[in-house]
């Protein structure tokens, strides 16, 4: 009896030539962004999400092959995340279903408020390179323009065979948004350019603020932001509630885009003096 198939017909040529040339037709275009966001916990996602709106040609690349960091898991391992006003605007902004506790103070699902903030981030344009590492910073006369990479698999391969150089990316603007390591910082670190006191003991109330109130540059190029902040700052951690790090993304893809905009500005003139 003649098989009568569901799917149209494609080849195994056919897949295989559809991924290659979809990615590196993507990554060629990547390879000069406006702006990296290193990390794609909830501070990278926001701040890539509002940056990608806004127009900004945004890359986002997390070491992961899941994006997400610890908006996963809310605390623990038990799948609630709980954010204070003023957040609440930003749920409704992205769909994000919640539940007023008390007053002020809002639980989420937090494989759905996951899911809904990095689709919000994919929506708005931002480009993802996941399963890849960010392993040190391309600096230019005093300031960041730039990372180098490579793909996270390397990392764990044994020195014998793992002796791969990474490729590098170019960009207006990085943000160091790796978490409580504050890994993208810490390449300033160990080279005595700065040094991170690293985070104080837990004080939510305090922490929420505080991570807020110092997101921004921390060298010229290179934002802080999300816990990365506490880190670099030695302010106290937060455990898991979560509107610190979406106000932080969103101030952060405020400076960014003001200061893109102050860079364009810039560069016209400069070119309209030299004509
Ligand atoms: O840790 P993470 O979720 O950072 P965040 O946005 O949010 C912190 C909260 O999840 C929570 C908290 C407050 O609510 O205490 O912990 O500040 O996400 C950081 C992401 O960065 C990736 C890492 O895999 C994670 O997904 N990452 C870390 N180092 C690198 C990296 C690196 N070198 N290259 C690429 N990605």
């Amino acid at each position: 009896m003649e098989r009568k198939a569901i799917f149209a017909p494609v080849g195994e040529a056919s897949v295989t030539r559809a991924i290659v040339s979809e990615f590196l037709g993507e990554f060629l275009d990547y390879i000069e962004s406006d702006v990296i966001v290193v990390g794609a916990g909830p501070s990278g996602l926001m701040a890539a999400r509002d940056m990608a709106k806004s127009g900004l040609k945004t890359v986002v690349i997390e070491s992961h092959n899941y994006l997400g960091g610890g908006f996963w898991a809310g605390g623990y391992l038990m799948n609630k995340v709980t954010f204070r006003a003023p957040t609440e605007d930003i749920l409704e902004e992205l769909s994000i279903p919640y539940k007023e506790i008390e007053p002020g103070h809002f639980v989420s699902d937090s494989p759905h408020a996951c899911s809904k903030l990095i689709a919000a981030a994919c929506d708005a344009g931002a480009k993802i390179i996941n399963t890849t590492r960010v392993e040190d910073l391309v600096v230019r006369e005093d300031a960041v323009c730039g990372v180098v990479m490579n793909w996270s698999a390397v990392s764990y391969m044994p020195k014998a065979i793992g002796c791969v150089d990474p490729v590098m990316l170019q960009s207006k603007l990085v943000m160091d948004a790796t978490g409580h390591h504050a890994r993208i910082v810490g390449h300033l670190e160990r080279r005595g350019i700065l040094t991170m006191p690293g985070e104080a003991n837990m004080w939510v109330d305090r922490s929420e603020d505080g991570v807020v109130e110092k997101t921004g540059f921390v060298y010229p190029g290179l934002l802080v932001i999300g816990m990365a902040v506490a880190t670099v700052y030695g302010l106290p951690r937060m455990g898991p509630t979560f509107g610190g790090m979406l106000l932080s993304g969103r101030k952060a893809a405020r400076i960014a885009i003001g200061c893109i905009k102050d860079m364009e500005a810039n560069s016209a003139e400069t070119f309209e003096s030299k004509a």
